[in-house]
């Protein structure tokens, strides 16, 4: 009998060769493991709620009232909601066409595409136009949006930082094209550089792949660097002399823990550049209400903005866009929010303050205490968290661990990483789900569990490892990292 369309061997091939490890075979043990009754911290996806983050009051408030505007009708709302609250609802609702339940512009709002265009000006000092801002279901829909409008078969190839975040090659493989990788370099603070980023397009142009656009991480995940300006004008100059687009992920743009090297847009420099690159290069930035303080992974509201991209490839974009009909209205509002939250001498400023940098501050003192932490244990090197959700320590697995890994059908990292859960509770991600240099080990955790949490985690983190490396050392306890 033929095979049925939906027979796994007559499946679309692209879908079989998409890998995504964030959900991959560590997730799936540690659900197995907790269904069993085991303690498991998730650290393994940058969702901040889900580990005991409290969502923003005023946000919250404003959405709620969209969501049941019956309340607006009580004459004990007042009691209950701020009136900034109240006011900005009903302004949010003003601009549906049947409140939240309606369908809306397959691009998102054109009122909240222009508070977005108004917070991407004043953050970059050069005004933006809200006809080139669309808004979607999280950041990773636009990502899709983008790679599938440019890849056209398997001879497009998309230049991505390695390790990067799996939704650009499974996007990739999902699309039929070709992933080009280029390594940052983990010694120089996971930076990158013109000159290996030239040998990628080069080697990939060699078979005969076209190159076509370039994906920049800033601040990156899993390796939390932050780009300096000087990169990103090098990045930009490359993307100019090699006829590519920029993809900018800058979806932790809010979650820096130094001082050196502050968020700088791809925007902003290329703007900054001015002349004819500043007019030709084809850019698009991408964000999200589901990084920053903000953490609403759950809501999916996301938006890109496209620079120097020609208007009849922009309603291309448009049409296709209009095949889902309507990004989450819901969402949009966070997105609203997100980008024009409550201002000095508002009701609700002081509160909206107090816990966004409650929020932000922790996240830094976690930052450095799990790179301290990790840089603590035998056989472990951890460049510091700059910037993003992430710690990604090497791990120096002994030969004999290796040997071990490969008799039990596993990659390297696989087998440590599952013997970790095993033995704490701790869910993370194995290094080859991002990529890595050929024989070298990571892991991904998120800096993301309770403060409170953090030392035991580290210790237990830390326990489990040393007896790990002196099990598997031939001289255990010498040489130590
Ligand atoms: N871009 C990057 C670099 C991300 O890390 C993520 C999510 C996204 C885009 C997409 O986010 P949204 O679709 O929610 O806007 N990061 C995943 C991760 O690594 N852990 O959790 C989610």
């Amino acid at each position: 009998m033929s095979s049925k369309a939906l027979d796994y061997e007559s499946l679309n091939e692209n879908v079989k060769k998409v890998q995504y490890a964030v959900r991959g075979e560590l997730y799936l043990r540690a659900s197995e493991l907790e269904k069993e009754g085991k303690k498991i911290i998730f650290t393994n996806v940058g969702n901040p709620h889900a580990l005991g983050q409290k969502p923003l009051t005023f946000p919250r408030q404003v959405v709620a009232l969209c969501q049941a505007p019956f309340l607006l009708d009580d004459s004990n709302v007042s009691l209950l909601f701020p009136a900034d609250a109240i006011a900005r609802a009903k302004h949010y609702l003003s601009y549906t066409s049947g409140g939240l339940g309606a369908y809306s512009d397959s691009r998102g709002l054109l009122e909240i595409r222009k508070e977005v265009a108004d917070f991407i000006g004043r953050r970059d000092g050069y005004p933006s136009d809200p006809e080139l801002i669309y808004l979607t279901d999280g950041a990773s829909k636009g990502v899709m949006q983008l790679l599938n409008a440019i890849i056209r078969g398997e001879g497009d190839g998309i230049l991505v930082p390695v390790p990067q975040y799996p939704l650009y090659s499974a996007a990739i493989a999902l699309f039929g094209g070709s992933f080009v990788p280029y390594y940052l370099e983990e010694t120089a603070n996971w930076g990158l550089s013109a000159a290996d980023l030239g040998q990628s397009v080069a080697q990939a142009r060699a078979k005969g792949i076209t190159v076509r656009a370039m994906v920049i991480i800033n601040p990156g995940n899993p390796t939390g660097q932050c780009l300096s300006e000087a990169n990103l004008r090098d990045v930009l100059q490359f993307c100019y002399q090699e006829n590519l687009v920029l993809l900018g992920d800058e979806v932790y743009q809010q979650n820096i823990y130094q001082d050196e090297r502050p968020f700088i847009s791809a925007k902003k420099v290329l703007m900054d550049m001015g002349g004819p690159i500043s007019r030709e290069l084809q850019l698009v930035s991408f964000h999200t209400v589901s990084k920053g303080y903000w953490g609403e992974c759950g809501q999916r509201g996301g938006y890109f903005e496209m620079t120097n991209i020609p208007s009849r490839s922009v309603e291309e974009i448009y049409k296709v866009a209009s095949i889902s009909l309507s990004p989450n209205v819901p969402a949009q509002i966070f997105m609203g929010l997100m980008v024009n939250p409550p201002k000095p001498g508002d009701i609700s400023y002081d509160q909206f303050v107090r816990e966004s940098k409650g929020i932000l501050e922790s996240l830094r003192r976690r930052a450095r205490i799990m790179t301290d932490g990790f840089n603590s244990c035998m056989n472990v090197v951890c460049n510091f968290t700059e910037g993003a959700m992430y710690s990604f320590p090497q791990i120096r697995l002994p030969p004999r661990a290796i040997e071990d890994a490969k008799k039990a059908g596993k990659a390297a990292d696989v087998f440590y990483c599952l013997k970790l859960l095993e033995a704490t509770g701790i869910s993370t991600v194995p290094g080859s789900g991002f990529g890595q240099k050929e024989g070298v080990f990571h892991l991904r955790t998120t800096i993301l569990p309770a403060e409170e949490d953090m030392l035991e985690i580290m210790e237990s983190f830390k326990k489990f490892n040393n007896e790990f490396m002196e099990q598997y050392e031939d001289h255990p306890g010498y040489p130590r990292m």
